[in-house]
């Protein structure tokens, strides 16, 4: 069998902080997942500049799925994003001081776009692996939801399931435990 190939983004750091949770997780994954092989990319904290760099790297790539993902300050849970929406709000300056105060993602795109993954089964997945999980009903209007939005909506018509998790922020995890987490998710795709 083929191993099927899986695009999986995580962010640098950003806010003036030294590590993103995102980064530390995707370096204590392995390079293949549950019948994947992991792509793993970094992304800068911009806005758009993350979607295009992540979207270069999936037409070259062609993979059979992308999984985005970032960190969220007070979370609690790994939390798979079922929604992403059309509008950026920077409460904080991205990495190249850009501040868009309610903007559209796309201009003219639909409000709203749901993830293509299975949201719901990799919650369960990250609940059964004995960890916090929880599906999310918000990514925010940030930088990771402008690349939720825009992955989603460039393969709104394609067979490539796409998606975002977001992970705690901080060091109340272990890097080992985020991975332990996005691992169980992969496996549910
Ligand atoms: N979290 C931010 C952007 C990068 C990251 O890791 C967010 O939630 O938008």
């Amino acid at each position: 069998m083929t191993e099927k190939r899986l695009l999986l983004t995580c962010f640098e750091p950003f806010g003036g902080r030294e590590h993103n949770a995102s980064r530390d997780a995707l370096a204590a994954l392995p390079d293949a997942v549950g019948g994947y092989t992991l792509h793993k990319l970094c992304l800068p904290v911009v806005f758009g500049a993350a979607a295009e760099r992540a979207l270069a790297a999936a037409s070259a790539l062609r993979p059979d799925a992308i999984v985005c993902v970032g960190e969220a300050a007070g979370r609690a849970a790994i939390t798979p994003e079922l929604v992403a929406i059309n509008l950026q709000y920077a409460r904080i300056p991205d990495n190249l001081g850009n501040a868009p105060m309610d903007a559209p993602c796309v201009a003219g795109g639909e409000n709203a776009l749901f993830a293509t993954l299975p949201v719901r089964r990799m919650a369960r997945a990250v609940c059964d692996a004995g960890l916090p999980g929880e599906v999310s009903y918000s990514a925010g209007a940030y930088v990771c939801n402008d690349l939720f939005y825009r992955v989603l909506h460039r393969y709104r018509d394609a067979a490539v399931r796409c998606g975002f998790i977001h992970v705690p922020a901080g060091d109340a995890w272990r890097a080992e435990d985020l991975a332990a987490g996005l691992a169980a998710c992969i496996r549910a795709l």
